[in-house]
């Protein structure tokens, strides 16, 4: 058993990981930027160790400053949340070097996925459905244009170093083919030091279904069902529910097995995300994330399970503490992105928060970092809160979210708290009738003032 772990992260998440190690009986410690010396997560471990000044480049993202941190402090192992240095599978080694463990997938795993025609050709191989497309690389623009021709237009060119929607170019019809693939291919090069693009069939309305998965790094895994996470905005995701709207029993219990058996089957270790379209009842792999994700807390409210808790478990070697048949959904489980952002552009707005109180009751979890007093830095991140809601049924869960919306007050900074409510008095969103442009469409007949 770990004594005592080191949290590589911030905000609402290092929270998030302080509390699951805290039922533990473990120590955490925070890290910490010069801007974030009075930050929640930083009150709430054990100890703390300032690692930097303010620019994440230079603190969160420091594989030095991290380790040493390590040291001082005789923390065994790391969890580093999402975003920063979740997925940066040199890191995942240079922390096994120092005899540390990380909790999460191994440093090939991550590599794996990291690479999206990597990804794309393992998951094909363990069978899980794909969107048609290029065998791998496309390497020329007249590869591009017979392969085009074959599977139809539209396309997307896609970038193997990209994800999560950069690097991506869609040809509607066989004139704009050159330029889709030359901007993509130099865009990619640019961003990423790398050009090698891919391409796909251009699904036009379909939904982003993420299924869960959770495996034990020795062969055995689950799935804890998807959720629907369509609502976006420039590839951020704004509103995300499980189980997902439009998915069946049947179908979930289908793509789930796949999904599992894919990921026992490469001995993946902790949370794992397997990104979908799902479009007329297929769902098409697009990318996995190998990491504990933003919105992980709706798959714990209907299963009833702590996924930090279980990564905690499988990083020390220990099982899982339940298998497949000990899952079952129970109601319907929504969270929002709360943002310090003004709206209608969604502008950052950090600054003071003069007061703040969070909703609470029967089926309310609030996970934000947030104080009467505090000052959001205007160095990171502006999500300030995730706000869930739980209930028997999806009306439930939307009238608790309303309920609970009325409730919360952050006074001081502009936040994306207007939009959801804007949101709940739209028929579509109580009939779960959206997919991934929805959202970009309401914004401009009805935020375009
Ligand atoms: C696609 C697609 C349509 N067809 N791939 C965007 C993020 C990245 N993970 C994949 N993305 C897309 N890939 C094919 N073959 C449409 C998108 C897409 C999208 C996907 C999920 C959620 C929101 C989106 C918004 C725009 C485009």
């Amino acid at each position: 058993m770990f004594d005592k772990i080191l949290v590589a992260n911030r905000g609402e998440i290092a929270l998030r990981v302080i509390r699951a190690a805290r039922e533990m009986g473990i120590q955490s410690v925070a890290v910490h930027s010069t801007a974030d010396a009075d930050a929640m997560h930083v009150r709430m471990a054990d100890e703390s160790v300032c690692i930097g000044p303010p620019p994440g480049a230079e603190s969160y993202l420091s594989i030095p400053a991290i380790i040493a941190a390590c040291e001082v402090t005789g923390a065994q192992a790391i969890h580093p949340g999402y975003g920063f240095l979740s997925e940066n599978a040199t890191f995942v080694q240079i922390v096994e070097d120092h005899g540390l463990t990380f909790i999460g997938p191994t440093a090939e795993h991550i590599r794996i996925m990291g690479d999206k025609i990597t990804a794309k050709d393992t998951m094909k191989e363990l069978g899980v459905p794909c969107v048609p497309g290029s065998d791998g690389g496309v390497p020329t623009l007249e590869a591009a244009k017979t392969l085009c021709d074959d599977i139809g237009y539209p396309v997307i060119v896609k970038a193997t170093a990209g994800g999560g929607g950069r690097g991506m170019k869609v040809a509607t019809s066989a004139a704009d083919i050159e330029t889709a693939f030359r901007t993509a291919r130099s865009e990619a090069k640019a961003a990423f030091g790398n050009d090698e693009v891919y391409i796909e069939k251009y699904l036009t309305t379909p939904r982003h279904i993420e299924i869960q998965v959770f495996g034990d790094g020795k062969g055995k895994a689950v799935h804890l069902g998807e959720r629907d996470c369509s609502l976006q905005r420039r590839h951020q995701k704004v509103f995300e529910e499980a189980p997902g709207p439009a998915i069946s029993p049947e179908e979930r219990a289908r793509i789930g097995k796949t999904c599992s058996d894919a990921v026992a089957r490469i001995n993946y270790t902790g949370a794992g995300t397997i990104e979908f379209l799902y479009e007329n009842g297929e769902f098409y792999f697009i990318e996995m994330n190998t990491r504990l994700q933003v919105e992980h807390p709706v798959t714990e409210a209907i299963f009833g399970v702590d996924l930090v808790r279980e990564q905690i478990r499988v990083a020390e070697g220990l099982p899982m503490s339940f298998g497949q048949d000990d899952l079952a959904i129970n109601g319907h489980a929504i969270e929002v992105r709360i943002n310090a952002e003004k709206l209608p552009e969604f502008a950052p707005r950090p600054g003071k928060i003069t007061q703040f109180h969070a909703p609470g009751g029967l089926g309310v979890r609030m996970d934000s970092a947030l104080y009467d007093g505090y000052s959001i830095p205007p160095y990171y991140d502006s999500l300030i809160a995730k706000l869930i809601v739980h209930g028997q049924d999806r009306a439930s869960a939307l009238s608790r979210l309303h309920r609970a919306l009325g409730e919360l007050i952050v006074d001081g900074v502009d936040t994306t708290v207007p939009l959801f409510h804007a949101l709940l008095a739209e028929d579509d969103i109580h009939s779960g009738n959206y997919n991934i442009h929805w959202l970009e469409k309401w914004l401009q007949t009805n935020l375009q003032d």
